[in-house]
């Protein structure tokens, strides 16, 4: 997957550099390009934003030069599947998503990450200050481009960096060969379920007075899989009554229901 990031702070990125994203960059299985945003800029201070329009508070970043980092990002990606020079259309025969982190979009979530992750290519266009003219996300759409603007929850950050690395962090340990273990992104789509995990230990059985249950060192997977069941029903039911709210009663078996 090709990821190109625009954002006037390029350094906050660098932390894809590491762990698990650093070394699917170095396999070559994300082609991941950080790109400044003032580099687009047209005047000697480099200046990308200006007042709102009508007043208020905050400065807006400018249509202008996000139009020429975009369709500059665009454009080199075109040997991209996905990029405009593809046959087969405006922007070719692959996906390509212009993905706009904004606390206004609508909620970035598992099933989004999963979705995303069959993207060829995801050009992420952070704004900071009051956010990009929201004429930009209606010309790309209007060109043809899939544009999704998303937030990663109900709080405000100060701009869409933080929240790009989140998103792109989700989206990329779900492609092939980024996760050591496949076996874990199975799991977790049991999240699917619309669950919360169950709770996780491991060695010493004992500790500072608190004992592993019992249950998980008889070697009786069927045991083992109902009591780590009941767990999460209860954790999520504790924690997340929305979640219980939400699930779809045929996934439920009848020890479901008794817990
Ligand atoms: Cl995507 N951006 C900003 N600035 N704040 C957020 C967010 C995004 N998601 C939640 N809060």
């Amino acid at each position: 997957m090709r990821i190109d990031v625009v954002s006037i702070f390029p350094a906050f990125l660098d932390v894809l550099d590491l762990s698990l994203i650093g070394r699917a960059r170095e396999d070559g299985l994300i082609d991941l390009r950080v790109h400044d945003l003032r580099d687009w800029a047209h005047d000697r201070h480099r200046t990308v934003d200006d007042t709102p329009l009508g007043g208020g508070a905050g400065m807006v970043m400018r249509p202008d030069v996000w139009g020429e980092a975009l369709d500059a990002v665009l454009a080199d990606g075109a040997e991209v599947p996905g990029g405009p020079e593809t046959p087969g259309g405006a922007l070719g025969a692959g996906r390509a998503v212009l993905l706009i982190p904004t606390p206004a979009g609508e909620v970035f979530t598992q099933r989004t990450a999963e979705d995303l992750a069959g993207a060829d290519r995801l050009i992420v266009a952070c704004g900071r200050y009051e956010g990009i003219d929201s004429r930009v996300p209606r010309h790309y759409a209007a060109r043809g481009i899939e544009v999704r603007e998303l937030s990663i929850g109900d709080y405000v950050l100060n701009g869409g960096e933080a929240a790009a690395i989140v998103m792109i962090e989700a989206i990329a340990r779900l492609l092939p060969g980024v996760l050591g273990n496949p076996a874990s992104v199975v799991e977790e789509s049991h999240s699917a379920l619309g669950l919360l995990e169950h709770e996780a230990l491991t060695r010493p059985v004992a500790w500072r007075g608190l004992d592993a249950p019992e249950v998980l060192l008889s070697g009786d997977h069927a045991r083992i899989a109902r009591a780590r069941r009941d767990e999460a029903i209860a954790r999520t039911a504790a924690r997340r009554p929305d979640m219980i709210r939400a699930l779809d009663p045929t996934t439920l078996d009848s020890q479901d229901r008794a817990a």
